[in-house]
């Protein structure tokens, strides 16, 4: 049996005692495509036990977590926190709160979480958790009672370094205020135990702005490097939450032309582009209000050239790039032909894992160019990174100086992904790049403690 044989049965045991967890699957299988035929080419270097280890999370942590609604009613919520990999560094890796998650997604998360952080290049290990806790609809005072419940019992498993979580879909700066000043509370320490934080309390420059413009930086360094630019290129996003309106604030600065935003319920399009004063007056909303495109559209302060459609597809009409910029398998085989027949060049995955196997497919018998998220939207928890350093230094960086870091650390993630990715002809796959680069830098790690 040669170590290709040993893998697959690796993983066919890892499937058979995890029916059911599909996306988890499917971010493993995406991850070891490359990773076997790269592994089979270089065989004396590799042990399939030490690789097999990689596939199992050290520990998912689950908890219940009771709070008090406004009308004094006890609601219980599942917490998890799922510590896939510290071989480099502690846990790292956001909380989301959505009423759909479950364990399977924190597991693809904490996994593709792992690689991610490995290619920022800063010490990270991989980690995610959240709650079914259903954010839309709860006053300010049930989401603060909601965070502190969740952070009585997440306390005890994290810390400055062992793991330091972060906000993700539906944790942004408020959630995090609540989580952080009950974690200070609790512990009587003020340090580095998430990231995220407001920049009044410890938190990082640019943090906020790091996932959005990160891509851009990302986008725009693969463009230069085949004689193109960002300049001019018609790009279509969805979502609009923290990754879609500050990539969409960097894409109009580069002078790329935004056409669409969406969220759960409708499309905002716009056909000459978006504003900067409209992305601006966006995520003020967002950040005050919290609430949904459809109650924004109308009181923008400039509200020209919009228009919101109920439902509606975000991929129709004609563009150069697609980001999609919500959710885990947005992007199904059908939207992928719509992107293909839109006249898109370039897949850029500014959410986590946005397409599904088939869509993949899909772009890779086509011309599409597929840019992966792990490399992608790495700016995010690189700047994480960047505060958890602050912190730990007792120092706060400007904005110019975070920034710069931000723009060195997307160059060096599209280097690794050219190194690692290069197809003969002189053409690079960035996904078969940014999986062989991150899978090295990891399995070096666990070499030296299995190996
Ligand atoms: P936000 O909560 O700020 O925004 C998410 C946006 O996506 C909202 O517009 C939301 O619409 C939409 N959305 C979320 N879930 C769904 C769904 N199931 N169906 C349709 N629309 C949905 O999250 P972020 O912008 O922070 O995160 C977006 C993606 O980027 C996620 O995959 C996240 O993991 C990833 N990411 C985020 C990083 C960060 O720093 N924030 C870093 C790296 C990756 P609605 O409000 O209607 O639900
Ligand atoms: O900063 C983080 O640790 C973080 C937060 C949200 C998402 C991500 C990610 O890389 O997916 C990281």
């Amino acid at each position: 049996m040669g170590i290709r044989d040993n893998l697959e049965a690796h993983l066919e045991h890892l499937k058979s005692t995890t029916q059911g967890e599909h996306n988890f699957h499917q971010a493993v299988d995406e991850l070891f495509d490359d990773v076997i035929s790269y592994v089979e080419q270089n065989e004396s270097e590799y042990n399939d036990q030490v690789i097999n280890r990689m596939l199992y999370p050290d520990r998912v942590i689950n908890f219940s977590v009771a709070w008090v609604d406004d009308e004094g009613g006890l609601q219980v919520n599942q917490g998890w926190r799922v510590q896939f990999n510290n071989a480099i560094g502690p846990y790292k890796g956001g909380l989301r709160l959505h009423p759909d998650v479950s364990l399977d997604d924190f597991k693809f998360l904490g996994f593709e979480q792992t690689f991610k952080d490995a290619l920022t290049g800063l010490p990270m290990g991989g980690g995610k958790g959240g709650s079914d806790f259903n954010p839309k609809g709860r006053s300010n005072p049930e989401i603060r009672r909601f965070c502190q419940a969740f952070m009585t019992e997440l306390s005890r498993y994290i810390g400055p370094d062992q793991d330091i979580p972060a906000g993700d879909i539906g944790v942004g700066g408020r959630e995090l205020g609540y989580m952080f000043g009950h974690y200070k509370q609790l512990t009587g320490k003020f340090h580095g135990a998430l990231t995220g934080k407001g920049p009044s309390f410890g938190g990082s420059c640019i943090r906020t702005e790091a996932t959005g413009y990160g891509t851009v930086y990302f986008l725009e360094q693969v463009l230069i490097d085949q004689d193109d630019e960002l300049k001019g290129k018609r790009c279509a996003l969805s979502g609009a939450g923290n990754v879609s309106l500050y990539c969409s604030q960097k894409l109009i600065e580069k002078e790329a032309v935004v056409l669409t935003l969406s969220d759960s319920q409708g499309v905002l399009r716009s056909e000459e582009g978006f504003t900067q004063e409209q992305i601006t007056d966006l995520i003020e909303l967002k950040e005050t209000n919290h609430g949904a495109l459809k109650d924004y559209k109308d009181t923008l302060s400039d509200t020209s050239g919009l228009k919101y459609t109920e439902g509606g597809d975000v991929w129709d009409g004609e563009y150069d790039i697609a980001i999609p910029s919500a959710t885990q398998n947005e992007v199904d085989e059908a939207e992928a032909k719509a992107i293909i027949k839109a006249g898109a060049k370039i897949m850029c995955q500014a959410a986590n894992m946005p397409c599904t196997k088939a869509a993949v497919e899909a772009f890779k018998s086509s011309d599409v160019q597929n840019l992966p998220s792990k490399a992608v939207n790495a700016g995010g928890v690189a700047v994480s990174g960047l505060e958890r350093a602050q912190n730990a230094m007792g120092m706060s960086w400007t904005s110019e100086k975070v920034d710069d870091e931000l723009k060195s650390i997307m160059k060096n993630i599209v280097k690794a992904c050219q190194d690692n990715g290069k197809l003969e002809g002189g053409k690079v796959d960035y996904s078969r790049g940014a999986n062989i680069a991150g899978f090295k830098r990891v399995y070096k790690a666990m070499a030296a403690y299995y190996g």
